[in-house]
Order: structure tokens, then sequence, then C-alpha cells
């Protein structure tokens, strides 16, 4: 009897690219239709040598975990690049159909999916480090909520302690506890420990305003892990998952914090190059194959646009992102601007259902995408992190502050992602009392 994979295709799209348990990467060409859409590389750069992917052995098909060893010269941020791999043809660029946009500043963007732009390259060398050390030295900072921080006693700046004293010890925050407090919590634990249930994800411009805020007061916070032993400064800033810029968002509830608890500043660096961004792209050029009744109202956007909201995602090597779709902000449509740093990776864009075979697009340090309009409900995540592709530039390199040392040193292995998005439409009122 023939067996049927009733996973949704999406679901094998990811599971195509997370398979870690055979020799051989993922292939990347000849994918059959009904798994993905063919992948697309719109940063790749046009010289084979200059091409990290490449050069890494991702259009082989022969996995070789020890990827290439520079012969010249010893590269100690490079441990997932050692020896030769068998590097294969680059095919050729497949941009057949692919609608092209030119912003305002001269770059170029490929529309990758309904209001959804994909512009290669758009930060450069410079600004690339600079976010990165402020996504791991600055956007950590209290007030800023971080993925660790329920289960921490943190040093107040975790990446300061990675950087002068990766051996400093940290303590759970379960050790504080007294017995009393202890046992009632895991009393707690052993109750609610049944099958997780379902959070209600309805999207907040449908839930509304009200209703959020009423969610938010049954908000109790996240049950810290009665478990955990004490670990390095060195190790936590590897299991660093998150951190929350501007307005809070509360992961259990799948909403935003609207009271005033949740109002904190968003930072200034990121707003002006999402702002820029926005207002340099061509809406009525992304938007002119659209049907009129799903065309947002783009027209304020280069002057309201306003994010005040975001995540900072930090992967490791073998982390991923599963399938979703970000829907907690009040005006659905607005865009949400997201900027890769550091490692490549392979991003799956969809559609509003996980039954269709969504397109793979590699995203490059620098490369921002920007989703909007009906592609902001469309299915996205990350199922690959592709081993040996950083890029030349967060090597060391004389003249590095010790800062930016050891911001290189965690990059080695990692990938970053910032992402904004604008929660309140300009003119709302909050009252966040
Ligand atoms: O890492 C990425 O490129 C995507 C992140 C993302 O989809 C999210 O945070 O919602």
């Amino acid at each position: 009897m023939a067996i049927v994979d009733t996973h949704p295709a999406f679901r094998l799209a990811e599971k195509h690219f997370k398979n870690r348990s055979t020799a051989a990467l993922p292939a990347l060409r000849g994918l059959p239709a009904s798994l993905c859409l063919p992948l697309l590389d719109l940063a790749r750069p046009a010289e084979e040598d200059e091409d990290s992917v490449w050069r890494a052995g991702w259009w082989s098909n022969v996995y070789s975990s020890e990827v290439p060893k520079a012969k010249s010269r010893k590269r100690r941020n490079s441990p997932l690049v050692t020896d030769e791999p068998a590097r294969g043809d680059r095919p050729e660029l497949e941009l057949d159909g692919m609608q092209r946009v030119f912003l305002a500043d001269g770059k170029e963007g490929f529309v990758v999916a309904e209001g959804c732009v994909l512009v290669p390259g758009y930060l450069d060398i410079e600004q690339q480090k600079a976010f990165l050390l402020a996504a791991l030295a600055e956007y950590t900072l209290p007030p800023n909520p971080k993925s660790l921080d329920t289960h921490y006693s943190l040093p107040p700046s975790l990446f300061d302690a990675y950087s002068t004293t990766p051996e400093l010890l940290i303590a759970p925050k379960h050790l504080e506890l007294d017995e009393t407090e202890r046992n009632a919590r895991s009393q707690a634990a052993a109750v609610n420990k049944g099958p997780r249930t379902l959070v209600e994800t309805a999207p907040a411009s449908k839930l509304g305003y009200d209703e959020v805020k009423r969610r938010n007061a049954t908000w109790t916070g996240d049950d810290m892990s009665l478990k955990l032993g004490s670990k390095t400064a060195e190790a936590l800033m590897k299991e660093l998952r998150w951190a929350n810029l501007g307005r809070v968002y509360q992961w259990s509830t799948k909403t935003y914090d609207f009271t005033a608890r949740g109002n904190i500043a968003f930072p200034q660096d990121l707003e002006d190059v999402c702002r820029t961004i926005v207002s340099d792209t061509p809406w009525g050029d992304v938007y002119k194959n659209v049907p009129e009744e799903a065309v947002p109202k783009y027209s304020t956007w280069a002057d309201d646009y306003k994010p005040d909201t975001g995540i900072v995602n930090y992967y490791q090597k073998n982390d991923t992102l599963m399938a979703h779709v970000d829907r907690s902000e009040l005006d659905p449509a607005r865009p949400l601007v997201s900027i890769s740093l550091g490692h490549s990776a392979i991003f799956l864009l969809g559609t509003d259902s996980r039954e269709d075979p969504p397109r793979p697009l590699i995203l490059r340090s620098g490369d921002v995408l920007i989703m909007s309009g009906r592609g902001r409900q469309a299915y996205h995540g990350v199922p690959r992190i592709m081993e040996g592709t950083l890029a030349p530039h967060f090597l060391d390199a004389d003249g590095d502050s010790a800062e930016m040392r050891a911001a290189k040193r965690w990059v080695a292995n990692a990938r970053i992602n910032i992402n904004a998005r604008q929660v309140f439409p300009p003119g709302f009122t909050v009252n966040d009392a």
C-alpha cells in the first residue's frame, strides 16, 4: 500500500532544508514543484570566488561538516569552514518573470511575493558591522526583554561579560526562591503539565485594542524553569534566542502589551534605516499588478511609517524558525522590515495557506526584506542557517575594538535577524494607563 504523506507542502519544504540526518547538504536545485518554487539567490556576487554560498559547497550536494580551510591565512573565525569541498557549478540565476523595482536611492529590489520586496545588499559593510554590534551589545540591555531574563539573574550587560569575562558563572533565578515559593511553583507546574493548550491566535486587527488590553491584564509572565544550573556568560550568549525592541510582545498570549509596562523606546538607529527604506520604495510599482481591493493605503507610508516594535532573532547554526504569520499589529498591512546579518539562511516565503509550496530565498548578510499588504499574511520561516557562509568582513581584522572582536567571535557560528513593525497606526491614541 502506498504511504501518503499528509504534511502540508510548507512543512515538507521545511523538512527538506532542515534535514541533517544524512551526509549530504539539502539540494538547492531540481526540487519538485510540489515541494517548493525554484530557489532565488538574489544577492549573490557575480564572481564565484566571492560567493560564500558556492565556496562552502552548497551547490555541490556533497556535504562536508568540515568546510573549506583557507590555505594561506589562518581563519580563526571560520569554524564552520575547513577543507575544500567539491563545489559544483553555480546555476544560472533564474529571474524570469521576477518584477524589479528601483528605490529612490538607486538600489534595486525584487518583488518576491505580493507586497514583499527583497533589497539585496541594502546595508553596506560598515552598517552591517554597526548593527551586529548594536544587536549584541545594545539591544540586549535592560529594559529590553530577552529570552534569558525569565530564567537567569543576568549581569547588566551579558554581552559585556561575554566579551571581558566569558568564564563568569551566572546563576539561574530559581536558586533565589525560598522553600515555600519553590514548592508552590513546582506544584503549579505539575498541575499545568497536561497537554499544551492552543493559544488563540486571532489577528490583533480583528481582536481590536480593547480586547488585547483585556488579555494583557490576565498575563502573569512566563514560568521560570526550576531545573536549570549555573552557566558561563560564554554559554549563555550562545543560548540567547531573542530580544524585544520597543513595544513589548507577550509570547505566550501572542499579543503586544498595551499597558504602560509594555511601552519601551524603540532604537533610533533602527527606526532611521526602516523609515528610509520604506520611504524610498516605489510602492506604486510594487502594487501595480495587484487587484485594487488588495492594495493597502501606501501613499502616506513615506511620511507616517514609524516602527514602534521589533524582535531580534539570534540563531546558532542548528536553530530554525518554524512557519508562522505575524499578525499581532493593529494594522495588518503596514510594512515589516527585516534585516539579515552574519551567516546566510534559507528563508521560506509561502502564501496564506501552508498547503501551497513556498518560495525558498537565500538571505545574505545586509539583505533587507520588506513584507506588506497581503504579503504580511504569508507563512514564512527559516529552516536552515547555511554552514560556511559567513561573509569575510566578519572575520578578525587589525584595528577591531575588543567589543567588535567579541561580536565577531559570536557571529562566527551564527546569524542575526532584526525585524521592525508598526503596531499602532498613525494617529492612534494609546491609552496605556
Ligand atoms: O530570521 C528571519 O529572517 C525571519 C524572522 C521572522 O520571521 C520573525 O521574527 O517573525
